[in-house]
């Protein structure tokens, strides 16, 4: 089967949005590819965390994937500090990637500007973890959300340029942006994306809130003050439920328009905010059982840890064979 990576970063707790546009997707490649899925928790710090919030995102999002349905007995899900070899590799790469590709980093200037007063060099040189954590696995697809593109470019890159020094070590990694992973934008602000260090909270919507904090959410989201329900860019607030709305229940675009027309946006905003609560609710009751079974969970984390770490130390070797280590 073909090798799948890819990643999330446990910044925050998970919101809709990432589930939506990426993790939903994860589980349906799980039959057809043979997955390595992390949790990027090497990538979290370069935005300064909390110890005590960052071992809960960790925990709750590890659950909270296998609530969504990732399977163990078909991926390996692990998390990417126990797995020696991304820092490793990740310093080894460093060295292979230039300052003015770096900078040329879309996510890199916004996050500067986000956080001015912690523009540290891993955020600057978080591209190059996030190669490593690809290359690693000779990975042949990356799915990645429309913003990570950029870093998948500079993967490649890095992986050309190194093959093209030492020979074929690396797989050159295929990025695609998932047809069917909807980009969900902010309740609050449709013209920037859910996110889960979003300091306006009513504007995202956590996979582990209370129904009644969802239904809050959804009844005050921002729309435009005409009253039809249809798609279209002039409408982002009402577009942007209505993809979520599409996601949820599996309804086109069209199936929305018909089933709102006459109705208000109350009852549209209404109908949405259920149809998440229902789509959550299963996987809101697996998360509260799994969580509570922290045996189970180290049992499997541990399990996929080693794996990566046997996996991944193949090409590691590899890599420092060629540029001149001694064992
Ligand atoms: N709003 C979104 N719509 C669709 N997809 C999204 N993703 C993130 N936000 C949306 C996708 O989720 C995956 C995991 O994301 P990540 O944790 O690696 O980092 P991110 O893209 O930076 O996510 P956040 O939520 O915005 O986190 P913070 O606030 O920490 O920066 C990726 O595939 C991403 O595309």
């Amino acid at each position: 089967k073909p090798i799948v990576l890819s990643a999330i970063q446990p910044s925050g707790s998970m919101t809709l949005g990432n589930y939506l546009g990426a993790i939903k997707n994860w589980i349906t490649m799980q039959d057809e590819y043979f997955c390595f899925y992390a949790l990027a928790d090497l990538h979290t710090i370069t935005v300064r965390q909390d110890p005590k919030e960052m071992r809960k995102h960790i925990l709750d999002m590890y659950a909270l994937l296998l609530a969504c349905g990732i399977d163990p007995e078909k991926s390996v899900f692990f998390i990417q500090s126990h797995v020696t070899t991304h820092a490793q590799l990740a310093w080894i790469l460093n060295c292979y990637t230039q300052f003015g590709e770096l900078s040329r980093m879309t996510q890199f200037k916004d996050k500067s500007r986000k956080h001015a007063d912690n523009i540290n060099a891993g955020l600057f040189t978080y591209p190059a973890l996030m190669a490593a954590d690809i290359l690693l696995y000779q990975a042949d697809k990356v799915p990645v959300g429309a913003d990570q593109m950029q870093h998948l470019e500079i993967t490649r890159d890095i992986a050309t340029r190194f093959n093209g020094l030492y020979g074929n070590v690396f797989k050159i990694p295929e990025g695609f942006v998932p047809k069917n992973g909807a980009r969900v934008m902010s309740l609050q602000n449709p013209s920037s994306k859910m996110s889960k260090s979003d300091e306006n909270v009513n504007g995202c919507v956590y996979m582990l809130d209370k129904p009644e904090t969802i239904m809050k959410k959804f009844k005050r989201a921002i729309t435009d003050t005409d009253t039809k329900v249809y798609f279209s860019e002039d409408k982002p607030g009402i577009s942007n439920l209505m993809t979520i709305y599409g996601a949820v229940t599996g309804k086109t675009m069209e199936q929305i328009e018909k089933e709102f027309d006459g109705k208000g946006y109350g009852d549209f905003k209404t109908a949405v905010g259920e149809a998440v609560v229902e789509h959550l609710r299963p996987i809101q009751d697996e998360y509260n059982r799994i969580i509570k079974d922290r045996a189970y969970m180290e049992e499997t984390w541990k399990k996929a840890d080693a794996f990566a770490q046997n996996f991944s130390q193949r090409t590691l070797d590899k890599v420092m064979k060629k540029i001149g280590y001694i064992k």
